[in-house]
This record gives structure tokens, sequence and C-alpha cells, in this order.
């Protein structure tokens, strides 16, 4: 044979592969299952999470506009920054069903920022700025430590942070966000909604990058009380009820059944309710809240004793590693 035949024989062949191929492309365009991967799952510290729980305190009461709340933004920052994120700081000012404008910041720590396919970890890390529940009345006007409500979730994010920067993950990309001045609302049957989650509701209406999207987000919530009920909330299930289906069949799955209750509870605002309303992304709240008790909240909820001594590690240990596990089955693409 000779060259140019060759040549003109290759040729030829290569354009009836090119067409086959192109065929085939557009006629299995419909749903093409991502390749499945075997992902290690990392351990999650509870000691860690425990540590950063334990570092918020030690600011004092981070309620939006004074002193400590500022100082431990800047720490948050660089804490997340440390842990290899891309850190943006929304800031804003929350209007306070008081009255009163404070200085507020949503932090937004992204891993993998450049990913399309993203999840979102949340929590809120301001504390409320009384102590309405306390039985000491001469101190229900102080401000809270909120070791509980504000640093559990926090600090259980931090340490996935970490985990994040020691196991990098592919084809995910995370974005951490601690909302503001959601704690700072009105008690009350009577009372609207939206003067709790303003952190939320202001990242909902102005996210902080342009047409931002993200799959689905978890958001985390007194993720630290002692024999915690993390129930099945109705404002998760009506938005993003395949995911939170998943999330406790995980939990199930990992041997957490006597927290994570099949149940479900009632309709918790909370800041996933904006986040699924106004910005149209399904997130689920992880939270602490037990129907028809009282207020239904642990029983160190908005007083003093929400300090250290109410964390507990098997609690954090049970909703870290379980959210650990999701994201990595996500990226592996075996979160089912
Ligand atoms: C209300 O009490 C309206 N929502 C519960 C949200 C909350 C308060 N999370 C922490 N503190
Ligand atoms: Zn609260």
């Amino acid at each position: 044979m000779n060259w140019k035949y060759l040549i003109a024989f290759l040729l030829v062949g290569s354009l009836v592969l090119q067409s086959c191929e192109s065929d085939k492309k557009t006629t299995t365009t419909q749903t093409k299952a991502p390749v499945e991967k075997k992902v290690k799952i990392p351990a999650f510290s509870a000691d860690n999470a425990f540590a950063y729980i334990e570092k918020q305190l030690s600011f004092g009461p981070r309620v939006p506009g004074t002193e400590e709340h500022a100082a431990c933004k800047d720490w948050l920052v660089s804490e997340l920054e440390a842990h290899g994120a891309d850190v943006v700081v929304q800031d804003f000012i929350a209007n306070i069903y008081t009255g009163d404008k404070w200085q507020s910041y949503n932090i937004i720590g992204q891993i993998n920022p450049e990913e399309k396919k993203r999840i979102i970890l949340a929590a809120h890390w301001d504390t409320r700025m009384i102590a309405e529940e306390d039985k000491n009345k001469n101190r229900q006007k102080e401000p809270i430590l909120g070791a509980d409500d504000g640093g559990s979730g926090v600090g259980v994010l931090l340490e996935i942070a970490k985990i994040l920067k020691e196991n990098p993950i592919e084809d995910l990309g995370i974005d951490i966000i601690f909302f503001d001045a959601e704690d700072q609302g009105k008690r009350g049957p009577t009372e609207p909604p939206n003067l709790w989650c303003l952190g939320s509701q202001y990242w909902s209406k102005n996210k902080h990058k342009k047409g931002y999207r993200a799959n689905y987000g978890i958001l985390l919530d007194m993720v630290g009380g002692k024999n915690p009920y993390f129930g099945k909330d109705l404002i998760s299930k009506e938005y993003a009820g395949v995911l939170q289906e998943k999330v406790w069949r995980l939990a199930h799955g990992m041997g957490y059944s006597d927290m994570f209750s099949m149940e479900t509870t009632g309709n918790l605002v909370d800041d996933h309710y904006f986040v699924n309303t106004i910005a149209g992304i399904p997130m689920i709240d992880i939270i602490n809240y037990t129907p028809g008790e009282d207020n239904g909240f642990a029983d160190h909820w908005h007083t003093h004793n929400d300090d250290i001594s109410a964390i507990n590690k098997r609690t954090l240990k049970a909703v870290g590693q379980v959210v650990t596990a999701a994201i990595y089955k996500e990226s592996g693409n075996t979160f089912k």
C-alpha cells in the first residue's frame, strides 16, 4: 500500500469513528449517571470541635455590634483561611426589632471555589442579646455565652473545614457559611418570623457571588447538647425532603438512631427557612427540638446555663461524623 492510500484510509476511518461518537453523544444526553468512586470518610474529632467552641466563648457573648463580636469575626475568618478556604465577609446592618441597627457580618468560607457542583454547610455564629428564659430575673437582660446556641454549629463546621484541608476532595465545592444576627428576634406566637435570621435573609437576597448556585445545604443549630432530639422539621421536609431522608438514613446506618428521630417535629423558622424560600436552595436543618415540650428547646436554651457545661462530645461527634460522611459520599457520588 502506498502512503497516499494509507493516509486517506486513516482520514476516512477517523471521520467515520468521529461521526459514530457524535451519534452516541446525541442519543445518550439524558441523565448520564456520574461515576461512583469509593472514598475514605475521615474521622471527625469531637475534641477539636469542643476546643473551637471554647475558643468562641473566650471572646464572651457575640452580640452583633459589640467588640467581642468583631474580635470573634476576625478569628473565624483567620481560622477558615488557615484551613484553605477562600473567605468573603459580607457586611450588613441588622435592623433589630428594638430599633437598634447593629453592624453584622456573614462569613463565607469557599472550598474549591471554581467547582460548579456545590454544597452549603451553615450555622449561625451570633449569640442572643438577652437571656429571657433564665430563672434569675436579674440576669435576663444580659447576653448569653451561647455555647450550644451559636457556638456548637460553628465548632463542628470549623472541624469539618480542617478535615477538608487534610483530606482534599475533588469535583465538589463546599461553602461554609456562618450567618450573623440569627438570634436577635422577638419571641411570641404572633410575632413575624422575619425578625429572626437577619443574616440568612440578607445573604439570600444578596449572595456573595453573582449567579451563585448550590445543589443543597445543611444547617446546624444547637448540635452540642446532651441527649439531643434531632427530629425531622416540616420546613426541611417540605423544601428538601429527599435530602432530609438521606441524611437521617445515613445517621441511622452510622448508629445514631438514638439522636436522629424519624418522627416529624414542626414548622421551625430558622436560617434554612429563608434560604429555602428566598434563595430557592434546598436546605435542611439539624436542630435539637422536641415538639410539645414547653418551648421545645433544651433546658439551657436562652439562659446563662448555655455555657461550655451544656456541651456533650458524643453529640458533636454524631452530628460532625454524619455531615462529614454526607459530603465525602457526595464527592464520590455514593450519597444515596
Ligand atoms: C424561633 O425561636 C423563632 N426560632 C428558633 C431559631 C433559633 C433560636 N435558633 C436558635 N435560637
Ligand atoms: Zn437562640
